[in-house]
């Protein structure tokens, strides 16, 4: 069977020292990876040591923007250079190694399994969170409930951002639609791609809180899910077959 080519990308603010260790790692993966890094300017420096890396290796590529546009317009650019590539599976990953590179041969084996979609999930069976503060797990938790009822998600794991998807899959998905910007438009991508009636599976992966660096997940940001989620429902519920 051909390989599948696999193009991770990372988006990245004032991730240097993460992204120091993270790169040389995923490029030693098993599953032939390029690595597309999509910085905000960070102002530690992430960008230039970013640009350090693709100078060394061609499997390395960098794309710049001029300030912190947020997470979802950062995987937006991501998949949109991703899908001028040859790559036939895209994942995404955070920098700070709750996510960790290990995971990988997981994330494609499914794939290549004949799933559409692949989340590497915290909430399957040997699935964990591990050092996250308590009000933060029941956040992820809460949100990850409250979508799932309201937006009738099958998967378990609707927030996280380790994903692998099948190019077919983004192909087919009105990117410059998408609403929501910050974290959940993981939940508003998940809804889209369940309505297409894709293959979504999910693999269990231990999430390590992050060592290095700070979480850029504010206040907002849970207003804005709660924001995504009702006007998805709005939609969901528009729809309905009458
Ligand atoms: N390019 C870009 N990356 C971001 C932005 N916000 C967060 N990130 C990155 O997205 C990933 C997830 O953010 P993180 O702070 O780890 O969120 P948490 O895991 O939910 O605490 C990390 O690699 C961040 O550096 C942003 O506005 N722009
Ligand atoms: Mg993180």
């Amino acid at each position: 069977m051909k390989r599948l080519k696999t193009y991770v990308i990372v988006p990245t603010y004032n991730e240097k020292e993460n992204l120091g260790q993270l790169i040389p790692q995923l490029l030693g993966s098993p599953s032939l990876v390029h690595v597309i890094i999509v910085d905000d300017n960070s102002p530690d420096g992430t960008g230039e040591l970013a640009d350090l890396m693709a100078a060394d290796s061609p499997r390395v590529h960098v794309i710049h923007r001029p300030g912190k546009l947020g997470l979802g317009t950062a995987y937006l650019a991501g998949f949109k250079a991703a899908l001028q590539t040859d790559a036939d599976l895209i994942i995404t990953m955070d920098a700070d190694f709750s996510h960790h590179p290990r995971y990988l041969p997981d994330l494609v084996a499914k794939a290549e399994s004949g799933c559409d979609l692949v989340i590497g999930s915290r909430y399957v069976p040997g699935g964990a969170t591990l050092e996250c503060t308590l009000p933060r797990k029941l956040l992820s938790w809460g949100a990850n409930a409250f979508a799932r009822v309201m937006l009738g998600l099958r998967a378990h794991d609707t927030t996280a951002g380790f994903r692998c998807y099948r190019r077919e899959v983004l192909a087919s998905i009105p990117l410059d639609q998408i609403v929501a910007n910050g974290y959940s438009f993981l939940i508003e991508m998940l809804y889209l791609v369940q309505r297409r009636d894709w293959r979504v599976c999910e693999v269990p992966i231990v999430f390590q809180n992050r060592q290095q660096g700070v979480s850029k997940i504010s206040r907002t940001e849970i207003y804005k899910a709660l924001q995504t989620v009702l006007r998805l429902f709005w939609k969901r519920w528009a729809r309905r077959p009458r």
